[in-house]
């Protein structure tokens, strides 16, 4: 397997999409799309654009939809529900429609929604997703991380490079190895790690430090989210 990091969705290149693309948004959307799949949601149908968003929602019945919205790390006026991991407990998503749309996760997701397999990764599912690329062997693999507002972040590349990192991948770009190494000096110590991102001190100012404390944990659910049809994320079967 050959592993390929992009920093950003705008980074990914115009080149036919890979055997699988890995979507990362640690900060939250991704760590969230887990823990929905984990407790209980249908699926999880993301929109890079919020009036998109409430017309197909509109569609769908409303005891069985939830529509969550995120911009600037704070709830969208007029949404059920903002993107912090801890709101999507069973009772709130259990057998319903996650209508999702974040600042920066959901864009990466129509970023790379043409690649025959799309999965979202974050600390909190990765052995599933480390799993599920050992056992499917892809030749090409790209891990996009989502980064914000068009800028790095170091959440998301500390995450593509513990699963390079764990995987033993070969190297496809530079950035994989930069991504291995960083995960490589930050592995014991990612909710300080996640202190110095731009995001971090971003969540942070809004008193989200658990949310930080939550998204750095390994493996709180056993979840492998994947595309089912363009834009909407479902359990992957055993
Ligand atoms: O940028 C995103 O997509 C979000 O995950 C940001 S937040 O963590 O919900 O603020």
């Amino acid at each position: 397997m050959r592993s390929f990091v992009y920093h950003t969705p705008e980074l990914v290149p115009s080149e036919p999409m890979p055997d699988c693309a890995v979507v990362i948004d640690v900060l939250r959307a991704t760590t969230t799309i887990a823990a929905a799949l984990a407790n209980g949601a249908e699926a999880v149908q993301a929109f890079a654009d919020l009036q998109e968003l409430n017309e197909v929602s509109e569609h769908w019945p409303a005891d069985k939809r939830i529509r969550c919205g995120e911009r600037g790390g704070k709830q969208v006026d007029g949404f059920d529900i903002g993107n912090s991991p801890f709101d999507f407990t069973p009772e709130v998503v259990g057998g319903k429609r996650i209508f999702m749309s974040t600042t920066n996760g959901t864009r990466s997701l129509s970023r790379v929604a043409e690649s025959p397999v799309m999965v979202t990764a974050s600390f909190s599912n990765i052995s599933s997703v480390k799993h599920f690329l050992r056992e499917r062997a892809f030749e090409k693999v790209w891990f996009v991380g989502s980064g914000w507002e068009g800028s790095f972040s170091l959440e998301d590349t500390v995450c593509a490079g513990a699963l390079v990192h764990l995987l033993d991948s070969d190297f496809g770009n530079d950035e994989a190895v930069a991504a291995a190494a960083l995960y490589r000096v930050w592995a014991d110590n990612l909710v300080g790690l996640f202190e110095l991102a731009s995001h971090g001190k971003r969540l942070l100012a809004l008193d989200k430090r658990k949310d930080l404390a939550y998204c750095a944990e390994f493996d709180t659910v056993a979840a492998l989210p994947i595309q089912v049809s363009p834009g909407v994320l479902a359990l992957a079967k055993e």
